[in-house]
């Protein structure tokens, strides 16, 4: 029996003079091919039936239309393109009113600028985002938005990427009207029949002007350039934006919609484009874990957390901020005091900076209970453990919580390294343990490394991706394993730093490198941020169990020695005056990075920032295709998210595993294996990485569960 025929991604239907077309393409209506056909064909509809006298467009489901279907990008263009279907819109000689509900960005928007009325419903978002996916409006967003907004306000939107509200929408001039009610297609029909009682006429976007004074806005657009420039160092799109919109000030409409089209196709062939598509795909990947399909989670609607220090108050405030009550358990009253000082300092910065009123602050803080008793937590649904990273520690808190938390109850951990199924062993209730790897500061921190030891139940996972869903995290699956997936690339690459760091290069030129490959920082300046002593202890803690014919780097320890741990000691890899965040070159490391040299019998030679970026990056997914291959990730873009939401990987490349497969798993091979002619132990290629190459394939390949 053949499948029911589906229905037509646009639907249309009479209302009185009013033809309504409807959108269906769930999720998000998505402009598809077959959407585009579809709002083509409405409007010759409308044009050809003399009964008609105005076309409404509303979008059916969640709102309006989020945009192109990314799906359809860099494969082969199928006609009609979507600046056709816009022209043809705008062309119609009959009003066209769009009414949006919910999602109106970039093609979607674009859309609603070629129709002559709009209406905004109050749920309303409207943007041209185009610049998050390394791209920029392709259907004559650069054109109509600034005819409608002015150019400056357009231009601004553009390049933001972010969202208006219905109200911000009608007072920049987006839309005409405002929508009661919650009904788009009744208040969208209201709207068209008071048009039509009025006589309106056709009103073409077009028809405006780009900008009343050509120089002043040349002037404007020159400004923004050069401060785009500095702010979006790096990125192809943004500059396209400027320059789009620019071309308009010269060029009649159509010349400037056909140049916007071509700036627009160059940012479609950018590398970045694939990076940042794969990044927004990804994100929306990394949830869907097995747990997740077939387990329902359960309810949390009060949580606990053990330790009031970095972590468990950073912890505290991310809770609160998702509006649960917080109980802090600490060691004695003077470390509860201080747990509390933490978190309150949070709120009390938002005051300051007038983001949060008193009355708030206090509403939040009324939802914090701090105690000394763990007895207190006997009624919690989820306890978050961040006490010190220390296992027999862990071991007696995890006991206390066995004692007296009630059945049902999820334990989890916020160990950065230690053994999980070890502390899930030491309970009556090993199926109930998690780990909940948050990255500090907890509650800024997208990231979420959602840490599955082998007894945990299904159930218990997802509730902790549902957990995070609440807390507005990025949630990543990751097995049980020294450092897990974040830590533990973390660590390889650091190495191949350090490598380097002793071979030649310094920690300036090396950090110089790693921000000119897109890094907001590099590896230097972030141990100075996070503190040197805790990679000293971590060291230290492995020293026992560590290769003795491993390769091993004394310069961090020299510094670690010497108390210079970074910013919070005013010196570390680098020297920062008088408190000051931002560090100076210190010649006393360079000395001591010379003496080790020496003692390591090391003749330095120099490296260019291309070699220092291959070996970093090479180590990083070397050691991403074993975490991989050991199944402690599911997926490549799972360790992409990672990389993206907790150690600065630069979006536009997609992340480490999205990044070398452009630039050709056979070129990182060749690398990590002319590497191993100096040390083999080290530079082992992945035997993944190995077979990948030898069977033509590419890490994406692996991205499907
Ligand atoms: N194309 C294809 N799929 C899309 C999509 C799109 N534009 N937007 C969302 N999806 C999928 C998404 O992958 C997910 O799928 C599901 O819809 C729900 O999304 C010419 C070139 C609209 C605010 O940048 O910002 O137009 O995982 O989980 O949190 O100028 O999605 O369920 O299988 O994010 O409620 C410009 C992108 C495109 C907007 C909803 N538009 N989307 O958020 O749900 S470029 C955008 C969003 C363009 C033109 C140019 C958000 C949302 P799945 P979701 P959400
Ligand atoms: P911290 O030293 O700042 O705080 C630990 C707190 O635990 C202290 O306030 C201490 O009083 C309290 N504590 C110790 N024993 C206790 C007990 N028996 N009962 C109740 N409270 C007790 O440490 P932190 O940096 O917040 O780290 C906490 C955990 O989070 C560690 O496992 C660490 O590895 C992990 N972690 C740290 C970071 C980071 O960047 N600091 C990031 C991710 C994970």
């Amino acid at each position: 029996m053949s499948s029911p025929a589906a229905a037509p991604a646009v639907q249309t239907a009479r209302h009185g003079a009013v033809l309504v077309a409807t959108l269906h393409n769930p999720p998000v209506n998505a402009l598809s091919v077959e959407v585009r056909r579809g709002l083509l064909q409405a409007v010759e509809q409308a044009e050809a039936d003399p009964e008609v006298r105005a076309l409404l467009l509303v979008g059916a489901g969640r709102g309006f239309i989020a945009g192109a279907d990314i799906r359809e990008f860099g494969k082969p263009p199928q006609p009609p393109s979507l600046p056709d279907v816009c022209n043809r819109i705008e062309a119609c000689s009959k009003p066209v009113i769009a009414a949006i509900h919910g999602a109106a960005l970039g093609g979607g928007l674009e859309v609603a600028m070629a129709a002559h009325y709009r209406l905004a419903m109050a749920d309303a978002r409207l943007g041209l985002p185009e610049v998050q996916l390394g791209l920029i409006p392709g259907a004559g967003g650069t054109q109509r938005a600034p005819r409608l907004m002015g150019l400056k306000p357009a231009v601004e939107l553009m390049l933001s990427g972010r969202h208006l509200g219905a109200a911000q929408a009608l007072e920049t001039g987006l839309v005409d009207r405002l929508g009661e009610g919650g009904d788009a297609a009744a208040a969208g029909l209201a709207y068209a029949h008071q048009l039509l009682a009025a006589r309106a006429v056709v009103r073409r976007t077009c028809d405006g002007s780009l900008a009343d004074d050509v120089e002043a806005a040349r002037a404007t657009l020159q400004q923004i350039r050069a401060e785009t420039a500095t702010k979006t160092r790096g990125l192809f799109s943004p500059l396209k934006i400027v320059e789009a919109v620019e071309a308009g000030l010269d060029l009649p409409f159509e010349d400037a919609l056909r140049h916007e089209r071509q700036l627009f196709l160059q940012c479609i062939d950018s590398p970045q484009r694939a990076g940042l598509i794969h990044a927004f795909f990804a994100e929306r990947e990394v949830v869907k874990a097995p747990e997740t399909r077939d387990h329902a989670p359960r309810p949390i609607a009060s949580v606990g957390v053990v330790g009031g220090g970095t972590m468990g108050a950073g912890i505290a405030v991310a809770v609160l901020d998702a509006g649960l009550p917080v109980t802090m358990v600490e060691r004695d009253a003077q470390a509860l005091a201080r747990g509390r000082a933490n978190v309150e300092k949070v709120y009390d910065a938002l005051v300051a900076k007038g983001r949060l009123s008193a009355q708030a602050r206090a509403a939040v803080l009324a939802r914090f209970q701090g105690s000394t008793a763990y007895a207190d937590l006997a009624g919690a649904d989820l306890v978050i453990e961040a006490v010190f990273e220390d296992i027999a520690v862990k071991h007696a808190v995890f006991a206390e919580l066995d004692r007296v938390c009630k059945p049902g109850a999820v334990l989890a951990t916020n160990t950065s390294y230690l053994d999980i199924d070890a502390i899930a062993a030491g309970v009556s209730r090993p199926q109930d343990v998690i780990g909940l790897h948050f990255f500090s500061p907890a509650n800024i921190m997208k990231l979420l490394e959602i840490v599955v030891p082998a007894r945990v139940s299904p159930e218990v996972v997802a509730t902790a991706f549902d957990l995070a869903r609440t807390l507005g995290k990025v949630p990543v699956r990751a097995g049980v394993c020294d450092g897990f997936i974040g830590n533990r690339i973390l660590a390889r690459y650091r190495q191949a730093a350090d490598f380097l760091m002793e071979d030649g290069a310094s920690p300036y030129e090396i950090d110089e490198a790693v921000r000119a490959f897109g890094y907001p920082m590099g590896p230097y300046q972030v141990s100075d941020l996070a503190g040197g002593d805790i990679g000293w202890a971590t060291r230290k803690r492995r020293a026992p169990t560590r290769d003795p014919r491993a390769r091993y780097v004394q310069i961090p320890d020299r510094l670690c020695e010497r108390g210079w741990f970074g910013q919070k000691t005013g010196r570390g890899y680098y020297l920062y005056p008088q408190g000051s965040r931002t560090g100076v070159p210190d010649p006393e490391v360079l000395a001591i990075i010379d003496a080790e040299r020496q003692r390591a019998g090391i003749r330095p030679r120099r490296f260019t920032p291309e070699e220092i970026q291959r070996r970093y990056l090479a180590a990083m997914v070397n050691e991403g295709a074993n975490v991989l291959r050991e199944g402690i990730a599911l997926r490549p873009l799972d360790i992409d998210v990672t990389f993206l939401h907790g150690y600065g990987f630069p979006r536009f490349r997609g992340g480490p595993m999205k990044y070398a497969d452009t630039v050709g798993l056979d070129r990182v091979l060749a690398d990590i294996c002319e590497f191993a002619q100096d040390d083999p132990l080290f530079w082992q290629p992945s035997p993944l990485l190995v077979e990948l190459v030898g069977q033509g394939r590419n890490f994406d390949s692996l991205n499907r569960l």
